[in-house]
């Protein structure tokens, strides 16, 4: 589809946008990509040369704490850099539209906020904050100088860690709670840059579907959720939601 081409969206969806009072936002590091942000996994996904698996997790962190670390200020220094796209935007401009509209996020990049999202749910965390893995201390949007290792915590001498989940850490609960809640009500929920194979936030589309919400996707690449959508775009974010959005506006207008 280029940018004046009219997207093209089944009865079904369009009977749905009009009527729907609940809509969430599932999204994956897919969404922020044309910002910038590398994403994970795919034909887009920096690290290749390591698997999220190896280095998104705590035993990797205490085997090899600046390694992780410095993933970490790298990709910390990319996303500080980046922009809400196109994508991030059109999302805020939904929730003129419907009564409840709530984001639920896996990425740590904060785009979602920044963009003006009202209602976001963060599963994984927020790559802008910090504690001490010993005492818990906070360094929250604390910007730490581009050093080569871990820096210590001020009151105990812990190490400092991003207030992220990795592999094999439970989400933070009453978040996780809450997005399954808005899930099970959910009229209309998006599906937007994500694989989807990462549990338990994958369930939370499952879940949406399973109490009877219109599943979309939007990923160029199939996905293991492709086949229970409801309606598929396999395009970027960037250009689907933007003109889904115009399409709205021409419907609310009928
Ligand atoms: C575009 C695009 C464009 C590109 N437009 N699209 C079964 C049930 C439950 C759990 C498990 C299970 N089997 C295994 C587990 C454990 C594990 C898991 O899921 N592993 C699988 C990989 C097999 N899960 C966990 O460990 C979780 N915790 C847990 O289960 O706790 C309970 C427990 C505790 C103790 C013991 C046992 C159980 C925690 C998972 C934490 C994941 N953390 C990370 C890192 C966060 C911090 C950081 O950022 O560094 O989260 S890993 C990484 O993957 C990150 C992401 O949020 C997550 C998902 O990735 P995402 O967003 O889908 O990105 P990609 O790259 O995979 O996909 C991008 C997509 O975008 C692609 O499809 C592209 O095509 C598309 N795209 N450009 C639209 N322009
Ligand atoms: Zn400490």
């Amino acid at each position: 589809m280029n940018e004046k081409e009219k997207l093209q969206i089944s009865d079904a969806f369009r009977k749905r946008l009009r009527n729907a009072d609940n809509v969430l936002f599932f999204t994956g590091a897919g969404i922020s990509s044309e910002s910038g942000v590398p994403t994970f996994r795919g034909e887009s996904g920096l690290w290749k040369k390591f698997r999220p698996e190896e280095l998104a997790n705590f035993d990797a962190f205490l085997r090899n704490p600046d390694l992780v670390w410095n993933w970490y200020q790298f990709r910390r220094k990319i996303i500080r850099n980046a922009k809400p796209n196109s994508a991030h935007k059109a999302i805020v401009e939904f929730e003129k539209f419907f009564a409840d509209v709530t984001v639920v996020t896996q990425n740590v990049d904060n785009l979602h906020n920044r963009a003006g999202s009202k209602n976001v749910l963060e599963l994984h965390g927020n790559i802008e904050r910090n504690y001490c893995i010993e005492c818990g201390k906070r360094y929250d949007y604390v910007e730490f100088p581009e050093i080569e290792t871990v820096p210590k915590c001020e009151k105990c001498g812990g190490k400092i860690r991003p207030d992220v989940v990795w592999f094999g850490e439970t989400l933070p609960m009453e978040i996780f709670r809450e997005a399954e809640r808005k899930a099970a009500q959910a009229d209309i929920c998006f599906v937007i840059g994500t694989s989807a194979v990462v549990y338990p936030a994958a369930g939370i589309a499952y879940r949406a579907k399973e109490f009877g919400a219109f599943l979309v996707e939007i990923n160029p690449q199939v996905t293991d959720l492709s086949s229970l959508a409801d309606e598929t775009f396999h395009e970027k974010a960037g250009t689907v939601l933007p003109a889904l959005l115009e399409r709205l506006k021409e419907e609310m207008k009928k």
